[in-house]
């Protein structure tokens, strides 16, 4: 049975060489030799639509092309940052777009995946802010426009509203502990793995008087991103320098 690797938060861009290339080696150490990669959301730090293909981006759809090439199963589930990931880079990398939240079964174990904003429902601007970036007419309208043009609304967004209504958001916020058992009830599952708030963990509570798990991924950096690995039923937090 071949391991199930687990990252999220990569936040690749032009700005951080070293973040990108050690991503593009930890597919060729790692996930290479894995079963399964699942990417949970912010892989780039912006994105702005499948046409917009300036470096570094085709040596990322590249690495991660071979990855699925040699038999790699790879799933990645859109961030805050990069919901606008579409089928025309799904069918560049051989990867499937997978829905937020995602339930999966880790070597028998259910397990709920998700990225971590719709957790975060403390900040109710955000989530409506969501709900209005992600609708099919504001998408619609986004996507019509010139490259040039998208970046200059992205960046307009950004300065406008600081975190709020933007490709990028509130980062800083938690999750909710009840919208936390909320999502994890309505999916039947014990096992909960998400990104998105930076703040790395292993939680362990009880959700209907049973063991719960919710662990939390960390974002990557220059110099070491983490991940997690599922080997059989071992489950662990990794890092990869
Ligand atoms: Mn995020």
């Amino acid at each position: 049975m071949k391991d199930i690797l687990i990252i999220s938060d990569l936040h690749l861009s032009r700005g951080r060489p070293a973040t990108i290339d050690l991503f593009l080696r930890f597919l060729k150490e790692q996930a290479q030799n894995a079963g399964y990669l699942y990417i949970l959301g912010d892989l780039f730090d912006a994105w702005i639509g499948d046409d917009d293909i300036t470096p570094p981006v085709p040596e990322i759809i590249e690495g991660l092309h071979h990855l699925s090439k040699q038999g790699c199963v790879l799933s990645i589930m859109h961030g805050n940052r990069d919901f606008l990931l579409g089928e025309v880079f799904a069918n560049a990398t051989g990867c499937t777009l997978i829905p937020d939240p995602s339930v999966v079964d880790l070597n028998g174990t259910p397990t709920l995946l998700m990225h971590g904003d719709l957790l975060c429902s403390d900040d109710k601007e955000y989530l409506q802010a969501r709900k209005l970036l992600r609708s099919k007419d504001f998408i619609a309208d986004f996507l019509s426009r010139s490259i040039a043009e998208r970046l200059q609304l992205a960046a307009e967004y950004r300065k406008r509203s600081g975190e709020v209504v933007s490709l990028k958001s509130a980062d800083i916020m938690d999750v909710n502990q009840l919208t936390v058992a909320d999502y994890m009830q309505e999916n039947g599952v014990q096992q909960l793995i998400h990104g998105h708030t930076h703040r790395p963990a292993l939680h362990q509570f009880l959700l209907d008087g049973k063991e719960a798990k919710r662990y939390v991924l960390e974002d990557w950096h220059e110099t070491y991103g983490s991940y997690i690995r599922v080997n059989g039923k071992n489950i662990s937090q990794e890092t990869f320098r």
